[in-house]
């Protein structure tokens, strides 16, 4: 039972006591339930008189008895889709009924399964961390990754649920993008890390339908858009080398040998690869010339698709030299490869593997949005169950007025951060199915860079915030809320950091030559019009419109074409964006009455904007913005 105390997610050794089906994050081990906090019945009996004597003997007030006793009830959560009453309002505002009505009981079904089956599997991938065995018991370089079953688990129920397959059938045409961005939030916090390689599959089969499906590829789409786990592949996405993951122009060392039969030979060194027990993976290298020398640059860069391995599970010309040794998404494996002649096809036009992998880079920050809304909504939840059970100072945390104000102010980040990602995915599905306007798709181009970098930043200072309300408990590894936390903070790291994307924002202004921000304002006035004629919402909808006004006096200041003043305010600029428009969502007239902190706590009506506070605004927008004056500390 010791096994449950030992510091087992730094552990490849399994708890026996979870193999034993007893662990469960505040239940604990059943025997630490029943018998007491660290000892075991044999033990207690060596204490025997002894101890009892010296309770006897002393003059303690608390009993046995007492101490034994469980003290504070476990926060637990339902049917998370059934909980969450935004996304059903967001739904029912939405969507045409016959697919609601569709959507809804497939997604109570979803919930129960959630609930069930997949919230323990995610939990048994957190302790059974994948262990790497480099040689055989004969010597044999054999570099296996073990995963668990638990998270092989995983592939199938994805596969099952169609968490990829649901975007590319489109049987809700434009509104199956949504859909599945919808079931992939509700997996993403249960899914023990399992929503990494399901980023990086969607965003490989993006690339190949935007290719084309060419016959070469034609049976790796199918695969990776199945919903048969037999068949199903998931994908890696291999960019980052030794000299760095986010200048991939300069970073780049792969070369890429080409062979008679037309087919490439990479080798290389790639420093991080995320899933890397994925079935495929897509890559850039340098084409090297008949002398062996290459382009140098981002235009040296050309797009590959490989298999990790044969059939037989033999590795493809690779070896793994390690697994990384992660603050968190331990679930899953993350290697260094060393490619010897990886067998691969080059997939697009020679140097055009920069825009041709941004599909992918789009795709798994829109995941990356996903990520960082569901943590914060699971946080939020526990927390909120929390606050009706825990009893200080003599009353329930709920109804401690500055408690509910601390997580109403949580519970506005969630929700804006939610609303972004439903627009985005929305858009999405809107330009996948040809459907979107010109204006839709540089709305989209914008959104998904700032959408990327401000709920990376939120998702972590929230997860902080909730992680505080449970007080020393959040803190307690067993509790399992330091992983969300943990996992939580590579969200505003990989896939680009928060200046990388903050440059990417202004990479879409200048390729669109300033189009993306007139559709931008428009977008976001269009909608404060309709805030304005309702009398509740017409003091914030005013305030947004005062935003706007300071954003576009900054940007006539500074002027566009100014490229080294656009890159210092990049930054500030790009959490303006975001928090006008997450700003301008809330205060739709749909967003009205979608219940707050939930059924629980409606006595507490959320607390008016807290005094205009602008000190967490963006430096230089300061003090004109106060679009959205409940920032949290952190998210700078
Ligand atoms: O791989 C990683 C971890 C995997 C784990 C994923 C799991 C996530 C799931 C979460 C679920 C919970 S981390 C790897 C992270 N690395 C990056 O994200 C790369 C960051 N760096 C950048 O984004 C850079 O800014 C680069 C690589 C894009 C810069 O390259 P260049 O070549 O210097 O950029 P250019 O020259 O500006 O752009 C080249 C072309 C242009 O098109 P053309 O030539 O037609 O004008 C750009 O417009 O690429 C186009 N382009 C884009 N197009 C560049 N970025 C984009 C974009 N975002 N969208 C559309």
């Amino acid at each position: 039972m010791f096994a449950c105390r030992l510091p087992w997610w730094r552990s490849s050794v399994t708890c026996k006591s979870w193999q034993s089906g007893h662990f469960v994050p505040w239940g604990s081990c059943q025997m630490l339930t029943v018998k007491g906090v660290n000892t075991t019945v044999g033990q207690e009996q060596q204490a025997g008189m002894k101890e009892k004597q010296m309770l006897e003997d002393s003059e303690m007030h608390l009993t046995r008895r007492d101490a034994e006793a469980l003290f504070q009830e476990q926060p637990k959560t339902g049917n998370p889709y059934l909980e969450d009453t935004l996304l059903q309002s967001y739904l029912k505002t939405h969507l045409p009924l016959k697919v609601l009505e569709e959507m809804h009981q497939n997604l109570e079904r979803f919930g129960k399964r959630l609930l069930n089956e997949i919230q323990p599997l995610g939990w048994e991938c957190e302790l059974n961390p994948p262990v790497f065995r480099q040689f055989d018991a004969w010597g044999r370089r054999v570099d296996h990754i073990h995963t668990c079953l638990a998270w092989r688990r995983m592939k199938e129920i994805s596969a099952e649920e169609g968490l990829i397959a649901e975007a590319y059938e489109r049987r809700y045409t434009h509104w199956s993008r949504l859909y599945q961005a919808v079931k992939l939030y509700l997996f993403s916090s249960s899914s023990g890390g399992f929503s990494c390689p399901l980023a990086m599959t969607d965003g490989a089969a993006k690339v190949i339908e935007s290719l084309g499906i060419p016959g070469s590829l034609k049976n790796a789409f199918d695969r990776l858009t199945s919903r048969d786990p037999e068949m199903f592949w998931t994908s890696g996405q291999w960019m980052t080398e030794r000299r760095g993951g986010s200048d991939v122009a300069n970073g780049t060392e792969t070369v890429a040998r080409k062979q008679p039969d037309g087919s490439y030979r990479l080798y290389g060194f790639k420093w991080f690869t995320s899933a890397a027990d994925s079935d495929m993976a897509l890559t850039l290298a340098r084409i090297a010339d008949a002398e062996g020398q290459c382009t140098q640059g981002s235009r040296g860069l050309s797009l590959f698709f490989l298999r990790v391995r044969d059939e037989q599970g033999k590795l493809n010309n690779i070896q793994v030299q390690r697994l990384k040794d992660k603050l968190g998404t331990r679930q899953m494996a993350t290697a260094e490869l060393w490619l010897q002649g990886a067998r691969a096809e080059l997939i697009s036009a020679e140097g055009r593997g920069v825009a041709a992998i941004a599909n992918m880079l789009n795709i798994t920050r829109i995941h990356n949005v996903i990520g960082a809304v569901a943590a914060m909504r699971r946080m939020i939840s526990l927390s909120r169950d929390y606050a009706c059970k825990r009893v200080a100072f003599g009353k329930l945390l709920k109804n401690h007025p500055l408690h509910v104000q601390t997580m109403a102010r949580m519970e506005v980040q969630v929700r804006g951060a939610f609303l972004l990602l439903m627009d985005i995915v929305r858009l999405l599905g809107l330009t996948e199915t040809n459907l979107a306007s010109e204006q839709e798709q540089l709305l989209l181009r914008l959104l998904i860079p700032v959408a990327k970098l401000y709920t990376g930043k939120q998702a972590s200072a929230v997860a902080i915030e909730a992680m505080e309300s449970f007080g020393g408990q959040g803190y307690m590894e067993d509790t399992g809320l330091p992983v969300i936390l943990r996992d939580a903070l590579v969200l505003s790291i990989w896939e680009g950091t928060t200046n990388v994307l903050s440059l990417d924002v202004l990479r879409s202004l200048a390729k669109s030559q300033g189009q993306v921000m007139a559709v931008f304002l428009s977008t976001v006035k269009k909608k404060l019009e309709l805030a304005s004629g309702i009398k509740e919402l017409s003091p914030a909808a005013q305030r947004a419109q005062e935003a706007i006004g300071s954003l576009q006096q900054f940007m006539t200041n500074m002027g566009i074409g100014r490229a080294l003043s656009m890159e210092l305010a990049a930054r500030d600029f790009s959490y303006s964006l975001a928090r006008i428009y997450t700003g301008r969502a809330t205060r739709e007239p749909q967003s009205r009455g979608m219940g707050w902190v939930g059924r629980d706590l409606k006595a507490h009506p959320v607390p008016p904007c807290h005094g205009r506070d602008t000190s967490h605004c963006p430096r230089l927008l300061q003090p004109q913005c106060p679009a959205w004056p409940w920032a949290l500390p952190g998210i700078q």
